[in-house]
């Protein structure tokens, strides 16, 4: 990792990245959107590009000197198109937030009604939470998974019925299920709305054909660029053409000024490492090692919500244990995993504490992590949870995580 100029000029940040660094090198994450970019993506991101203005569109700019730009703007956004199979990508949103903020800006009007999944049963903030301009500016209604942790089609057809949205947000950050996009469609077809499909947690999925795609039937598909997809921060909105001018004024100057170029220039490189072959190899072992660590876990007596997922997530369900997500999140950084605590259906704890701890496996599986490597995962993780008070024991459990590590090195 090549920071010299930054500990020439700024010694406590340049410690803080170093430590970053061995943090993530010797930790075993576990954070379902998270993952570990190629050196390349972070070349373009911290290149000279990051100097450039460049409102507008290619070729279409308000300043001058964009020609370089023009180029990499446009590859990403035709690699974006042909890896996805959209008609139209706008690769300029800084964020899925601002992805998705985009769609509701050029597709609805303040108070418009809009349907989406609870975040509290997997879904996102921006699709409809109270909190969140998706809430606050819209009125929304909500639908959630039922007991085996699966989306009720027949539920969201009844709300989509009662409620009539203008738009319906599929798509989750918390779902280990595969999303039945065409369902969503016919539903979206019998009431009357736009069907947008926010694919961020499962882009990577996607992309390498590991989880069905929703392009043929949704009208806006949005993403971010740094979950499964392995690309730098960012987000992607995409869309038929005939909704193009209207979600490319949307973004700008809708909701954002200058685009970021050296992110866009990681973007189309990310894009293109995503059409590569080895990139589908790389998705199916994000569920391979998905399905490995879910099956540990169950075998050491531990619930999954839904059981056996099929994609890249699970959330494990603490509540027969007397334990919270919030507590046990914290013992397994302890032990060098880290996780984030998050709610489990009908969950009796606040958002806060929780009763459950969602784990994926995009990060992990970049760096090498195999089926072998999950299984120890899984026991490393319950003898965690099952003796979280003997500090001897989780110690050892901490010497068993680095030798993962170690034997996965985060950039070869
Ligand atoms: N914060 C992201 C996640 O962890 O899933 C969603 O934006």
């Amino acid at each position: 990792m090549q920071i010299s100029n930054i500990k020439k000029v700024d010694s406590q940040i340049a410690e803080q990245i170093e430590l970053e660094f061995q943090r993530q090198q010797n930790t075993i994450e576990l954070i379902a959107s998270e993952n570990i970019t190629s050196l390349a993506v972070m070349e373009a991101s911290g290149s000279v590009l990051t100097n450039k203005y460049a409102e507008g569109k290619p070729y279409k700019r308000f300043y001058n000197g964009c020609e370089h730009v023009d180029v990499i703007e446009e590859l990403a956004q035709e690699r974006a198109k042909k890896l996805f199979n959209v008609e139209h990508a706008n690769v300029q949103p800084h964020s899925g937030a601002q992805a998705n903020m985009a769609v509701f800006l050029y597709a609805l009007k303040t108070g418009d009604k809009v349907l989406g999944m609870d975040l509290s049963n997997g879904g996102h903030l921006t699709h409809g939470s109270p909190v969140n301009f998706s809430g606050l500016y819209f009125d929304a209604a909500g639908y959630g998974v039922n007991e085996y942790g699966e989306i009720d089609y027949n539920e969201v057809r009844r709300k989509a019925l009662e409620h009539k949205p203008k738009l319906i947000v599929c798509g989750a950050s918390n779902y280990s299920k595969i999303i039945d996009f065409k369902k969503f469609r016919d539903i979206a077809d019998e009431t009357g709305a736009y069907l947008m499909a926010d694919i961020a947690h499962i882009a990577g999925l996607v992309a390498a054909g590991a989880h069905p795609s929703p392009s043929p039937y949704a009208d806006f598909v949005t993403t971010t660029t740094h979950k499964s997809l392995r690309g730098p921060r960012g987000g992607i909105t995409m869309c038929k053409a005939e909704h193009a001018a209207g979600i490319d004024k949307a973004v700008f100057p809708g909701i954002q000024g200058g685009p970021l170029e050296h992110i866009i220039a990681a973007k189309a490189i990310a894009l293109h490492e995503a059409a590569q072959p080895e990139f589908k190899t790389y998705a199916v072992q994000i569920i391979k090692n998905a399905q490995a660590l879910a099956q540990g876990l169950m075998d050491e007596g531990m619930d999954i919500v839904g059981g056996m997922t099929e994609n890249h997530l699970m959330t494990l369900d603490l509540r027969k244990h007397g334990k919270t997500g919030k507590d046990m999140a914290n013992v397994l950084e302890k032990v060098g995993i880290t996780a984030n605590k998050n709610t489990v259906p009908d969950d009796p704890q606040s958002p806060f504490v929780t009763s459950g701890i969602r784990l994926g496996t995009p990060a992990v599986t970049t760096r090498g992590f195999k089926e072998d490597d999950m299984a120890e995962v899984a026991k490393i993780i319950a003898s965690a949870i099952f003796a979280s008070d003997d500090e001897t024991g989780l110690q050892n459990l901490r010497e068993r995580s680095l030798k993962l590590c170690q034997k996965h090195p985060l950039y070869e």
